[in-house]
């Protein structure tokens, strides 16, 4: 694999529960802008040393607060990614087997170098949030950088609430109580179940209103005419992936990025199968995705 930007040993080849080191305190953390409309930078952590919940509150409230947090030089094992999962939300086994890493049915890899075809490669290549086409979406999504192309292999993600925010009141009130029918894919062909969730939705946690899925899986919005549907979904998508509420990610191996799937959308690069003379093209990930919505205890009131 030589050309690719690929992490080294390091941290990451310590177990977790190997605590020989001292665990990171919350106060370590330096918390800093990513430099685009939103985001936050995580530097100072290690969480293959280890974590307390402290220290998970903590980040899962920088990420309801920043929606996108990269918390950088994380070289994790699938398993120490896997634990931190669990204790952030209850991770999601993924549907496709070949994807699950080794043991660990919540760890998938996401990579452009093991020949998979370009639907496994791509699957994340439009904009939409994660298993909304489910009746239990996943709240946050995270994934360790592994191999990085040269490009920097971006995700591309859109602030949900300020697209909301940004609508004149009558738009806002016109949206507020309607609810969309979603299916995998945004199939119509009875394969799949069809689901329904809001079009605008209230963090479960933060409160904050955002529109919720308006690009990816939408069928239509209830209650209006196919055409209206049709014609509102595609002007709100546009709107709600609109460059003012874009920040674009470009990695730096180790990074782990996590983001909150209630207030964003994400598009994933288009990637070109990475071999032999592509290797600056290679682009792996591991990835954990999961439900529920742990409360810190500055929003348990
Ligand atoms: O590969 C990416 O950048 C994003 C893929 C994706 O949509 C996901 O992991 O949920
Ligand atoms: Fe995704």
């Amino acid at each position: 694999m030589t050309g690719y930007r690929q992490r080294g040993g390091g941290a990451g080849d310590a177990l977790l529960g190997s605590y020989g080191k001292q665990h990171m305190t919350v106060t370590d953390l330096r918390v800093s802008s990513l430099g685009g409309v939103f985001g936050a930078e995580v530097t100072n952590l290690n969480l293959a040393d280890g974590f307390e919940d402290v220290l998970i509150d903590r980040l899962t409230s920088l990420v309801y607060e920043h929606k996108v947090l990269c918390l950088r030089d994380q070289p994790l094992m699938p398993q120490q990614l896997a634990a931190f999962g669990k204790a952030v939300g209850h991770p999601i086994e993924h549907v496709e087997e070949n994807l699950r890493l080794g043991e660990d049915s919540t760890i998938m890899s996401l990579s452009n170098v093991d020949g998979r075809d370009a639907r496994q490669r791509n699957g994340g290549a439009f904009w939409h949030t994660d298993l909304i086409f489910t009746e239990e979406p996943a709240s946050l999504t995270m994934l360790n950088a592994v191999v990085v192309p040269l490009d920097g292999g971006p995700t591309r993600f859109a602030d949900q609430a300020a697209a909301y925010d940004a609508l004149d009141e009558r738009r806002q009130r016109l949206l507020e109580d309607r609810m969309v029918h979603h299916c995998y894919e945004g199939r119509r062909d009875d394969s799949m179940p069809v689901v329904k969730h809001p079009l605008v939705r209230k963090h479960p946690v933060t409160d904050r209103k955002a529109l919720y899925g308006v690009a990816g899986t939408c069928l239509d919005i209830i209650g209006l005419s196919s055409h209206d549907s049709a014609k509102l979904l595609k002007e709100l998508e546009l709107h709600a992936t609109s460059p003012q509420f874009v920040y674009t990610h470009y990695y730096r191996p180790n990074d782990l990025i996590i983001w909150d799937n209630a207030a964003t959308l994400h598009c994933g690069p288009t990637l070109e199968e990475a071999a032999g003379d592509a290797a600056e093209e290679a682009r792996v990930m591991h990835r954990c995705s999961v439900r529920g919505w742990r409360k810190p205890a500055e929003y348990s009131t």
